[in-house]
């Protein structure tokens, strides 16, 4: 089945949606065959949180929109996953809130961040960062430190999707505010970032844009009281009960 056959109303639609675009962004040299990997551990926590967006997740998307649009220098970070999930999304957030669009790989090659760049093009990017590579976070080996010095190492906000651990520890540690996407509330990533959203990229990404856009007119003492009254440990608490709580109906397969 390609993807433009996949049944809107097929109880696994999302799943079927993922496991084509990660196929296919291995297929055209994007993805890392690692990130199959990743998209499995992915799309179990998904199963279990029931493939929806549960109501602490708009919430983070909400703050994560606020943070953005409060930022000095906003920056998405794009691995190779996210790419090959939800190029046009990416794109479409960055315009929204006037972000950067910067490539950065856990797997690092100049053929794939050449690759990931020309598809988020492809996608209507004008500029995309991340083949500079000309600063370092510290406290990383070598290859997976790179960033760009006028991109994620001068930015004030960062949105990492599907990071890895030690990378999402080192930025925090950089006291850069960091907003992960990540489907598992357990994961380093997701426990030390200012904003963790624990929903599927698929469906955050938009919500975070209609947020921003919801928010564009509001004051900074309105985006200033959404970022202060965001409590992350209760965020991940809601999504870990959500998964517990056994409410959902699995049958579907
Ligand atoms: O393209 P690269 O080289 O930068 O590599 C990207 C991956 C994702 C392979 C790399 O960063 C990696 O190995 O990540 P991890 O450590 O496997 O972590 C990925 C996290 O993303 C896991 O906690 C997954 O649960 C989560 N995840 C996977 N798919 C999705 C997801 N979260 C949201 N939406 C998804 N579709």
């Amino acid at each position: 089945m390609v993807e433009a056959e996949i049944p809107a109303d097929h109880p696994r639609h999302d799943s079927l949606v993922t496991r084509h675009r990660v196929e296919a962004g291995v297929e055209k040299g994007i993805t890392s065959r690692q990130g199959l990997i990743a998209q499995g551990r992915g799309e179990a926590f998904d199963y279990l949180l029931g493939e929806r967006t549960i109501p602490s997740a708009d919430a983070a998307a909400r703050a994560a929109a606020a943070h953005l649009l409060l930022a000095d220098h906003p920056v998405v970070a794009v691995n190779g996953n996210a790419a090959a999930l939800v190029p046009a999304e990416l794109v479409d957030l960055a315009d929204a809130v006037g972000a950067d669009l910067e490539v950065n790989l856990f797997n690092r090659t100049d053929e794939r961040i050449r690759a990931i760049a020309d598809h988020l093009r492809e996608h209507g990017a004008r500029e995309v960062k991340g083949m500079a590579a000309d600063a370092r976070i510290p406290n990383l080996a070598h290859e997976r430190a790179k960033v760009d010095a006028d991109g994620i190492a001068d930015a004030d906000v960062v949105l990492v999707p599907l990071e890895d651990g030690d990378r999402a520890a080192a930025l925090a540690d950089l006291g850069k505010v960091e907003l992960v996407i990540d489907l598992n509330p357990l994961s380093r990533s997701a426990q030390v970032a200012d904003v963790p959203i624990v929903d599927n990229i698929l469906r955050a990404v938009p919500r975070i844009t209609a947020h921003a856009r919801d928010l564009a007119d509001a004051d900074r003492a309105e985006l200033e009281r959404l970022v202060a009254e965001f409590d992350p440990d209760a965020t991940l608490a809601a999504a870990e009960r959500a998964i517990r709580g056994g409410d959902l109906d699995y049958s579907s397969g």
